[in-house]
């Protein structure tokens, strides 16, 4: 799709998240993908998907960007496209990670199923949405979403993988954990608030906020998480490799 310049608004922050976030997730993967070379290589792996993560997500904010300036709609089927790849991805994160204590197969397998569930869901809530908006399609759907939601945040802060990081002997392990958690917990959080604004959603009938504020929402969230994950990996990769040199 060709973009009319032309046409870019002026006065839409919803373009706007588009266009810098666009920008941001490129610029995220340069640098995930430059600092690879620097760290230990048992972190080259996990560097490399953050940068995949911020890749995908740069390639379909490219594509989002055009959609919504051109139609000024909410470009979901991309949108749920980007995230049924980019939030596996999360989950690989997380099981490389504690990997080294002793993370198996079966638990990214557990997460991945619960993260296609969430958004399984999620899509069927906003995409098969009924003309004019339905509340009791979009809690019905949300709910169901949200217990994938709630599996992957309960697996974070109390299941596998913090069991995992705790007994992994590894500060930096353990630290980074916690904060992905924290991202799991309030980042992703924004998400569920995006979707309540769908025609029919609690914040729409009951806040008359707007559906355009759907992508605002996913905007700020994805900026935040896909980037912010990516530079929790960093972080370990970097503070693990100065107490080695010590
Ligand atoms: C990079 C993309 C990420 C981290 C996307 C995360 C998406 C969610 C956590 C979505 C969650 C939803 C609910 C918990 C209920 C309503 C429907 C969703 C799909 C918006």
């Amino acid at each position: 799709m060709l973009l009319d310049v032309l046409s870019i608004p002026k006065d839409d922050p919803i373009a706007f998240t588009f266009f810098t976030g666009y920008m941001a997730m490129l610029a995220a993967s340069v640098f995930f993908f430059v600092e690879r070379s620097s760290v230990d290589e048992k972190w080259k792996l996990s560097m490399l998907v953050s940068g995949l993560i911020t890749g995908i997500a740069a390639v379909h904010y490219y594509y989002m960007r055009d959609y919504y300036v051109a139609t000024g709609e909410n470009p979901t089927a991309l949108r749920y496209i980007d995230w049924t790849l980019t939030v596996p991805l999360m989950c690989v994160e997380f099981y490389l990670l504690t990997k080294a204590a002793g993370a198996k197969l079966g638990l990214l397998w557990k997460l991945i199923f619960a993260s296609v569930w969430m958004l399984v869901t999620g899509y069927i809530g906003e995409a098969f949405n009924p003309e004019g908006g339905s509340t009791s399609h979009s809690v019905l759907w949300g709910f169901l979403s949200t217990l994938g939601y709630l599996y992957i945040l309960y697996t974070a802060w109390y299941g596998e993988v913090a069991k995992l990081a705790a007994n992994s002997g590894n500060e930096s392990v353990k630290v980074g954990v916690r904060t992905l958690g924290w991202f799991v917990l309030v980042g992703w959080a924004i998400y569920p608030i995006g979707y309540m604004c769908m025609p029919g959603g609690w914040l729409n009938t009951g806040l008359g906020w707007e559906s355009s504020n759907v992508d605002l929402f996913y905007n700020i969230a994805d900026a935040i998480n896909k980037i912010g994950f990516g530079l929790v990996v960093y972080s370990i990769a970097v503070s693990s490799k100065k107490k080695v040199a010590a």
